[in-house]
């Protein structure tokens, strides 16, 4: 796995809260949990600031040195991320082909899902965020299908929170480790990602405005729970 070096995590989380994509208060995450934060991609909304994403995401990414053949961004999400990442590696001398997919089949035209690049050789997948892990499983089928190998992760924030199975049943089940472990494990995926959930908290304690505390003790307890 990739940790990013401190100080790339901290200049991520500081941009972040500057650019309101890291927020407090009570969100309920896609596995159904009662967040006191929530990282919103969607934030990063001009130029500037996607341009900023994407130099730490390439910082992080270029300092694990990950062999990976082409860039995909998973729709809807990822695909300004990647494209933005695509831009900056070719800008710092790392061109790759670069792809995304629709989540509906266009019957007309190029028709098919995939846009872009043919996918093949080994896969660097570009997200936001992972919680539980469900968005990154569908990623890999959907490579897979295609022929081709899912090789790395880059997300911008790892909540660090326990993964999630859903049995033949439907129930779904806690795993007893972390989404990002299980990608590594089960799939055997490389995962960079700019910052986690340590890199937040951490954040928080070295600037000690008395609402940042207060912030801090719900985040902590929400990484005893779901963590
Ligand atoms: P998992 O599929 O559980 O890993 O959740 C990842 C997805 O949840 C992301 O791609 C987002 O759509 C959404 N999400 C956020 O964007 N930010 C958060 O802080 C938390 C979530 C979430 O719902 O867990």
């Amino acid at each position: 796995s990739c940790l990013s070096p401190h100080p790339l995590a901290q200049r991520f989380i500081q941009f972040a809260l500057q650019a309101g994509a890291l927020r407090f208060g009570e969100f309920k995450t896609k596995a159904g949990r009662l967040s006191p934060y929530f990282f919103n991609a969607g934030s990063f909304d001009d130029g500037a600031k996607l341009g900023q994403l994407a130099a730490l995401y390439a910082e992080a990414i270029l300092a694990q040195d990950l062999a990976f053949d082409l860039i995909f961004g998973p729709a809807y999400k990822g695909i300004p991320l990647a494209t933005a990442l695509a831009v900056e590696l070719a800008r710092r001398g790392h061109s790759k082909p670069f792809a995304f997919n629709r989540k509906e089949a266009k019957d007309h035209g190029e028709g098919g899902t995939l846009v872009g690049a043919p996918l093949r050789g080994r896969v660097l997948i570009v997200d936001d965020v992972m919680s539980a892990g469900t968005a990154v499983r569908e990623s890999i089928e959907l490579i897979r299908r295609a022929g081709a190998t899912p090789y790395a992760l880059a997300i911008a924030l790892d909540r660090q929170e326990k993964a999630t199975e859903v049995g033949p049943d439907g129930t779904v089940r806690e795993l007893p480790y972390s989404a990002v472990q299980h990608v590594q494990r089960a799939y055997g995926l490389q995962v960079c990602a700019i910052a986690q959930l340590d890199d937040l908290l951490q954040y928080l304690e070295q600037h000690q405005h008395p609402e940042m505390a207060a912030h801090r003790q719900r985040v902590f307890d929400y990484r005893a729970r779901y963590g």
